[in-house]
């Protein structure tokens, strides 16, 4: 982040993530949301040893010593959908839960099952990815497809998942672009999701942190979605619209 400095020296919130955390990207991606200040920090990571020697500070927190960790003055949290809580609280501008009660509840559903029903089947495929045509992995390929047509059904009359653009659509683009990496794939029979997906890519907040995840994986030769891919050069050609402020980070 530009305000590395900035965050830190004024006391301003502090974020641990990872350059492949895609939990840690949810709440980057709020943060940039909300306009708040903050300052990143990237715990060490690689292929080889994972998130291994721990942050201090994440083995300090979080007791389950992942990331991501918010600290804010006194209140140090971890948990993505925690840290969307404590930030809707901190800055409640731009909102981003619904105001409505039973909106609000939904948007809630969705972003939990977006972490607990649709990414088991990614965490799953992620331990088969020498092994696509395992039953297990057609399984949970299955067990995506059918979450997407879920989402699908509730884009028909929506722009976003919940009405509102909210912590919801946050939460499953980026579970959504991890099942890419991992072989679930958004194809034609979604197109609803399509489209949204393309609303998500082209916000400002969300190419920060997409574009600088790619850059990582660019850097380690490791693949990057085909999409996403072909999105980035899109951008760097100026063929889409895009913020001036921001050009892919590699
Ligand atoms: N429910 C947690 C999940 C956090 C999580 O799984 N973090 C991963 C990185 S994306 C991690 O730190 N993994 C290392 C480990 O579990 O040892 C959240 O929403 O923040």
């Amino acid at each position: 982040m530009t305000n590395t400095m900035r965050g830190s020296m004024a006391g301003g919130m502090i974020l641990y993530s990872g350059p492949l955390s895609m939990f840690g990207a949810k709440a980057q991606i709020a943060l940039i949301e909300k306009g708040i200040d903050f300052e990143l920090v990237m715990v060490p990571y690689d292929r080889d040893h994972g998130y291994e020697p721990r942050h201090p500070e994440v083995l300090r927190v979080n007791p389950k010593r992942q990331v991501p960790v918010l600290i804010d003055g006194d209140v140090e949290i971890f948990d993505s959908t925690l840290i969307f809580e404590y930030l809707e609280d901190a800055q409640p501008a731009p909102p981003l839960w619904p105001r409505d009660l039973a909106a609000r509840a939904t948007a809630r559903l969705l972003e939990m099952k977006s972490d607990e029903v649709y990414f088991p089947h990614v965490i799953r495929l992620m331990g088969l990815q020498d092994r696509p045509d395992d039953p297990a992995a057609v399984a949970a390929r299955h067990g995506a497809s059918r979450y997407c047509a879920e989402m699908e059904a509730r884009l028909v009359d929506r722009e976003w998942l919940a009405g509102d653009y909210t912590f919801a659509d946050i939460a499953f683009y980026m579970a959504a672009l991890f099942g890419e990496r991992m072989g679930a794939v958004l194809g034609p029979e979604t197109p609803k999701l399509l489209a949204w997906r393309d609303r998500m890519t082209s916000r400002p907040a969300i190419m920060t942190v997409v574009s600088a995840m790619v850059g990582y994986l660019s850097s380690q030769g490791r693949p990057v979605p085909g999409w996403l891919a072909e999105w980035r050069q899109a951008i760097r050609d100026d063929r889409v619209a895009h913020e001036a402020h921001w050009r892919p980070s590699d």
